[in-house]
């Protein structure tokens, strides 16, 4: 049997780690809207520098052999589009791996495809530097699951592949929840993060941490009301618990929100900020902070789009 080729569709950071990471195990493809350099560059966590060649396409010319997975690694807004690009080129029964902060995409994606569907939710944490280099900035753990519960082995063997090229995965049965929590995460750090131009750490100082306890404790009434719990459950305080450990661990990080906004593209608030609001409705709760929040996201997202001003 030929070996298993994972293509890889969004070489952003989280792209090209897994991209990088996988080729010491299996033939991949890195596909984007423009062709990057074959010979790609991974740092890792321990200084280590690795230079790794492999096959790059471009999504309206794609490689002519069927890929056995398909991880769409694009941002959560640029999924549905890079989905319907390819889909036309796919047998069915490919199975698809969504990568994807919030939740948004992911149940759409699991009804529209023509074969499994895993969602991954993962704490590896990766930055580019340049078209040939990319910073894999600290280990994490990646959870694999499908929303309708189905494709157990799948998850399971694609979790052993990831592991085994450095990439810490699990097969779990209840991604849905972990999706929701890591959501949860990102909602009470990165509006704030973005806004201020901070790192992650200086949430803890004055005057920031009373607007992280208030954006805390919407978006824990808000899933409290839609049954999702905090690791070790507890309500408020479980899920105060969990967004202060990230704040900790990733102290000096520049988030991804914050990230985006100094670039001057998209951010991802339509899927970490829209599905609570329409959680928060559903449930008759009111969540001001985290409404503000959005509000000026979208703000934002339409002055961007504005064509430059005529001078
Ligand atoms: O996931 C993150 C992000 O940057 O989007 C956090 C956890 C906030 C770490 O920076």
């Amino acid at each position: 049997m030929p070996p298993a080729t994972h293509w890889i569709v969004g070489p952003g950071a989280m792209g090209r780690l897994i991209a990088l990471r996988l080729a010491s195990q299996v033939p991949v493809a890195l596909i984007g809207r423009r062709r990057l350099p074959a010979r790609q560059t991974l740092v890792t966590p321990e200084g280590e520098v690795w230079t790794q060649a492999f096959a790059v396409a471009q999504i309206d010319a794609l490689p002519a052999d069927i890929p056995t997975v398909v991880h769409l690694t694009t941002k959560a807004h640029g999924t549905e589009a890079a989905h319907a690009a390819l889909a036309a080129a796919l047998p069915d029964g490919v199975p698809l791996v969504l990568w994807q902060n919030g939740f948004a995409c992911q149940p759409r994606l699991t009804e529209q495809h023509r074969g499994p569907v895993l969602c991954a939710s993962t704490t590896e944490g990766a930055h580019v530097q340049g078209d040939d280099r990319v910073t894999h900035a600290g280990h994490g753990q990646t959870f694999l699951g499908a929303l309708d519960g189905r494709h157990a082995r799948l998850a399971s063997s694609l979790a052993q592949t990831l592991s085994a090229a450095g990439l810490p995965a699990e097969a779990v049965d209840n991604i849905h929840v972990r999706l929701w929590r890591k959501l949860a995460v990102n909602a009470a750090i990165n509006p704030l993060v973005a806004q201020f131009a901070i790192r992650n750490g200086q949430l803890r100082d004055r005057p920031f941490r009373p607007m992280v306890e208030r954006l805390i404790a919407e978006v824990a009434a808000t899933l409290t009301a839609e049954g999702i719990t905090p690791p070790g459950g507890g309500g408020l305080e479980g899920w105060r618990k969990l967004v202060w450990q990230v704040v900790e661990a990733t102290a000096t990080n520049r988030a991804s929100m914050l990230q985006d906004v100094q670039a001057g593209r998209l951010t991802e608030h339509e899927a970490i900020l829209a599905p609570l609001l329409a959680a928060a409705s559903r449930h008759r709760l009111s969540v001001p902070c985290l409404a503000w929040h959005l509000h000026d996201l979208r703000r934002r997202a339409a002055a961007l789009a504005e064509p430059p001003a005529a001078c």
